[in-house]
Parts: structure tokens; sequence; C-alpha cells
């Protein structure tokens, strides 16, 4: 298991390379270019000087996350072919720089979903909060001015201006797609990109819904086991895996996480993995914690125990935080509570890992 930590970037992330480097058994990052539309090829003269910063700070950077999917190719309209042609590009950049991992999503319109980005706790800490309740008296519209509002000027992934601009036409276009036709559409995209990722050894992490359930009516598929039992039998080869994010599946109680990780780290389709707490407060209510146990409603062990157990060799990350120590910072992405949980779940490796040598 290699322990990383996501970064935004040089331009847009206040986090520092050397801050990260200067937390204990970080080995790298899962990196982001965030100056790419979903659709637009990211070119090797930005992907090269970008590796060689990262390297330079002594991290290594086999993981990208956030290579969006163009909204043609999840309604698969005929102009699919084109982003499809470019999406394989990008994985063939990434992969001469030595990417090994690239995490996206086939979420509709919308990507991860919170009604608050900085709801005050117990301890005088802010995070990320949902209740589905809010959601109902507010439009599409409505909920991506909010986040605007409230995201301090930060550009959060999935809610780029410039994917904003068609929403309205977009959604009615969903109002015909089935989740069905929507998995038909995923296939034809895996088909599309799987090949050049066996050629290059490169593999696709999906990333779970989230919230774990379907909003403003729109399809999606992708938020329980049965759901990734099918996006993997879409094209059945091992670059075809998943990211399996603790905090969004876990936004549904009814997801047992230890044994959905037991599950596809059996078959070894995991890639990487996010791993954080939330703690639930109602039916589709919740709010995000630090990493420890017993602040939420996770069991943490058993989730790196599963992961242990199925001999998982890939990426994990600490994911969201609470905004702590008077931080600014991107919503969920702070240095302090995200590198405080790293530690922890390298804590609790450790002890799996010599617990497991010493027979016990
Ligand atoms: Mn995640």
């Amino acid at each position: 298991m290699k322990m990383t930590f996501r970064w935004y970037g040089e331009k847009s992330d206040p986090v520092s390379l050397q801050q990260i480097r200067q937390i204990p058994g970080c080995s790298g990052l899962m990196g982001f270019l965030d100056q790419y539309a979903a659709g637009v090829v990211w070119p090797k003269e930005v992907i090269a000087p970008y590796v060689q910063q990262v390297h330079d700070a002594g991290l290594e950077v086999e993981v990208i996350e956030s290579v969006n999917v163009h909204e043609d190719i999840k309604m698969g309209v005929p102009a699919r072919d084109k982003w499809i042609a470019n999406y394989v590009e990008t994985i063939e950049n990434l992969a001469a720089y030595g990417v090994k991992v690239i995490v996206y999503n086939f979420m509709p319109v919308f990507d991860w979903l919170r009604t608050d980005l900085a709801r005050v706790i117990e301890d005088g800490s802010n995070v990320l909060y949902y209740d589905d309740a809010e959601l109902q008296g507010m439009t599409p519209l409505d909920l991506v001015e909010t986040t605007m509002k409230n995201s301090k000027g930060f550009s959060l992934p999935g809610w780029e201006p410039e994917r904003l601009k068609e929403l309205e036409r977009v959604l009615s276009v969903y109002k015909d797609i089935s989740p069905e036709k929507l998995l038909e559409n995923y296939k034809y995209f895996l088909e599309g990109i799987i090949p050049t990722c066996e050629k290059l050894g490169v593999r696709m992490a999906v990333h779970p819904d989230d919230p774990a359930w379907p909003i403003f009516g729109l399809p999606r598929i992708a938020h329980k086991a049965e759901h990734f039992d099918k996006i993997i039998s879409l094209v059945d080869s091992p670059a075809n895996a998943l990211c399996l994010c603790t905090g969004s599946l876990g936004s549904n109680p009814e997801n047992d996480l230890p044994s959905i990780i037991r599950h596809f780290g059996e078959k070894k389709r995991i890639a990487c993995g996010h791993v954080r707490n939330v703690k639930f407060l109602g039916p589709k209510k919740f709010r995000e914690a630090s990493h420890l146990s017993a602040e939420g409603s996770l069991d943490m062990y058993e989730i790196m125990k599963a992961f242990y157990d199925t001999g998982f060799d890939g990426y994990i990350r600490p994911d969201h935080g609470r905004m702590i120590w008077g931080e600014a910072g991107r919503p969920g992405y702070g240095l302090y509570d995200r590198a405080l949980g790293l530690t922890y779940l390298n804590g609790l490796w450790e002890a799996i890992e010599k617990n497991d040598k010493r027979g016990k």
C-alpha cells in the first residue's frame, strides 16, 4: 500500500508540496490539473513540468484524479467519439509520465454534492454537511449558486464554471436517459478507452456517486456493491477498476464498507482508496468528521483491515477533513486534518501488519 495525498496544483492549492513531503509516511500525490474542462486533452507540455515539479519535491505522482468525462459521453450523443478520442490521448500523455491510475466518475451533471460546505461542529471546527431535506426546496441552479457562493473563491472539482453554462439543457436531456441507458453509454466509453489502458499499464478507477443515492431525479449507477459488479463486468479487465471512496459509499448506512472492500479487493478490482469517516445524522443526512473511528459512524480499523486482508497493493489517501486550527483553505481539503488522518490511517496499517506478521 502506498499512502498519498491529494494536491490541486501550485496555482490553486494553498498547501505546498514541501508541506506534503513533511507528512510522515506519505509517498506521493493523487494529483490533479485543474485548468482543463472535461473533454480537453491534457497536453504533455503541461504534464511534463507538473510531474517534474512533484518529483523534485521528493514525491511520486502515480495517481491522477478528476480526469472528467465529457457530458456528451454520458448522454451517448454522436459527438462522444471525439471526446473519447481525446480521453484516450490524455491517458497516453499521462502514462508517458509514469501515471498508473486515473480516477474519474460517471455521475451525470453533478459531481459530489453538499448542502453546507462549512458546518460548525461541537469542537469548533467546520466540515462538509449534507441534508437531503434542504435539497428538496432547491432547483439544481439554486444549488450551484449556493455552492459557488460558499466555496470561498476556490473552484470545486466538478463545479467548474464552464460545465455549468448549459446546465438547463443538459438536465432536460437526462430526463430521457434511464439508468440502463446510462450504463450502455458507460460501456461504450470503457470499450473506447480500456484497450489503451491495458496496453499502457494504466488502471481506470471509478469514483462512487457522492452522496450514495440519486439526486434531482438524475440517473446514478455507481453507489452500491451491485452497481460496481455491473460496472466491472461492462469490460472485464483489471484496468476497469474502482476508487473505493469510503466517505461517498459510506454516506448510505446500508453500504457495509468492510464487506464491499473485501468483495472487490478479492477480485483485485480496487486500484485506489479514498479513506475517510462520516457521521450519520438521520435519513439522507450526514456530516463529515475527523478520520478517527470514534468520531464518526464508520469503523476505520475494519476498513483498513479489509484492504490489508485482501492483499491491497494500490494507493490510499485520506479524504476530506475538518477545517481546524484556524486554517483557511479549500473546503474539505485543508492540510492539517488530512495530515492527521493520514498518520492515523498509517498507524492502523502498521498495527494490522505487525499483528498479522506475528501470527495473531
Ligand atoms: Mn472520494
